[in-house]
């Protein structure tokens, strides 16, 4: 997808601090951290947002990337998983992400 920040990270033309990657899907740390650990978990393959998504097998392999992620990074305590859509959901980069937000403890409900 031309023009898509997402995109472009997970083909390496644009720079992250990556944490994980494999064919499918790539993790990095957000640019904007909300919490002590704030990592993005990214499908190489460009959907605008969740409800685009066709393939449910890619999703729990987010999910389980998510969740190893998370173990890698020492969040013992627990953690959240965040999917913003559209635009009451708060998205602003039009390529699916899940974040993991890790490190403090959080409110709910959310903001
Ligand atoms: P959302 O608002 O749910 O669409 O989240 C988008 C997140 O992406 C936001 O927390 C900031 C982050 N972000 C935007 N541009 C970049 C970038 O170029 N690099 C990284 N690492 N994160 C970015």
């Amino acid at each position: 997808m031309e023009n898509c920040i997402f995109c472009k990270i997970a083909s390496g033309e644009i720079p992250s601090k990556k944490v994980y990657e494999d064919d499918k899907a790539i993790a990095f740390y957000d640019l904007e951290p909300q919490a002590p650990v704030h990592v993005l978990i990214v499908p190489k393959k460009h959907y605008d947002n969740v409800t685009m998504v066709d393939d449910g097998a890619l999703m729990g392999h987010l999910m389980q990337v998510a969740s190893s992620v998370a173990e890698q990074l020492g969040i013992k305590a627990g953690f959240r998983l965040v999917i913003n859509t559209g635009k009451d959901g708060g998205q602003s980069v039009n390529h699916l992400h899940i974040h993991l937000l890790g490190g403090r403890e959080f409110q709910w409900p959310p903001g």
